[in-house]
């Protein structure tokens, strides 16, 4: 099987390669990335592979099965389409997302929506899916009438750029890339503004939501926030269920979370630290919103933006579209 990596040496796209190997995918790459790197070589499975341009020529002499896109919205918008007339492209960018013919997939929560063979399949933003794995045992059980986001994401979610701005911060040089200063900061701010007041990310979490739980009228808001942390979104989520239940019946359906580890001590919350290098969503600090009369709680979710939030969803999405193809012999 052969994989073509596009943006084969930004974080998302190396850490890609790097999730293949760990989870021993039997594939080659054909690494492909910008003029600049191509000639350069990468290492996957004990061997040096050599990255390729991106262009329409190696993608269409790749000859290859799948394709996991982490290029901008804009590369991705003049390449995937044209890839996809070859393989199946599963993208991480916020291009196609919205597109009601591209499934958008968690594949904890709706990897079926993976199967209907489309051409292109999205990946969601990465505070969209560290909350949906959150959140979606509990929509099936209860119900949700309403959610609230607030984030607190990593610099890393901006890619290189990002952690490049914070440690300009660190040796006291000005910011070049983020609008104020990220170090020692915290900016209420990620994407660009809408006319509402609201800014894209905030609104990708709203949209990306509604899609992957199936439900275009589940009430949602959220503000997201960028911190001065190199790796891990942090998501306070408030939410009230339809069905009631307690405290109790919410834990219960977190511990049996398929990718979720429930922290049920008070106590011994867990933070980006602990969930750097891994593909859990780690919950805690479960507990009644006092803001509401009954069916009201809060939760606090964090994940490896890089893993989980894009790499290693991606690798899980070909993981099922894989499985499936196998047991239907295809
Ligand atoms: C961010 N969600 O953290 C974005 C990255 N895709 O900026």
């Amino acid at each position: 099987m052969k994989i073509i990596i596009a943006g084969a040496t930004g974080l998302v796209g190396r850490t890609m390669i790097q999730v293949l190997e760990e989870k021993n995918i039997p594939c080659q790459i054909i690494p492909l990335a910008s003029k600049r790197s191509a000639g350069q070589t990468i290492q996957f499975k004990g061997k040096d592979v050599v990255i390729q341009e991106l262009c329409k020529e190696t993608i269409k002499k790749a000859n290859a099965d799948y394709a996991l896109f982490a290029l901008s919205a804009s590369l991705s918008a003049k390449y995937a389409p044209y890839t996809s007339q070859y393989c199946t492209v599963i993208d991480n960018s916020s291009n196609f997302r919205q597109d009601p013919d591209i499934p958008l997939v968690v594949p904890e929560v709706n990897a079926i929506q993976a199967y209907a063979d489309a051409p292109i399949i999205a990946n969601p933003n990465c505070s969209t899916i560290q909350s949906v794995v959150a959140l979606a045992e509990i929509y099936r059980e209860f119900g949700l009438e309403r959610v609230r986001y607030s984030t607190y994401q990593s610099v890393s979610g901006s890619g290189k750029q990002g952690v490049d701005d914070l440690n300009r911060g660190r040796l006291g040089e000005a910011n070049q890339f983020y609008p104020e200063p990220i170090y020692n900061n915290v900016l209420p701010h990620i994407d660009d503004f809408t006319a509402d007041g609201y800014t894209k990310e905030e609104h990708k979490m709203i949209q990306e939501t509604r899609k992957i739980l199936g439900d275009t009228r589940l009430k949602i808001s959220a503000t997201c926030v960028r911190v001065p942390i190199e790796s891990s979104h942090g998501v306070d989520i408030t939410f009230k269920t339809k069905k009631k239940a307690s405290v109790d019946d919410i834990a219960r359906v977190l511990e049996l979370a398929p990718s979720v580890i429930f922290y049920s001590e008070t106590a011994e919350y867990p933070t980006p630290l602990d969930s750097a290098g891994q593909d859990k969503v780690l919950v805690g600090r479960l507990r009644s919103d006092l803001a509401e009369d009954d069916r009201g709680f809060r939760m606090w979710v964090v994940a490896d933006n890089i893993r989980k939030g894009a790499a290693t969803n991606t690798v899980e999405i070909l993981e099922k579209l894989l499985e499936y193809k196998s047991t239907k012999g295809l």
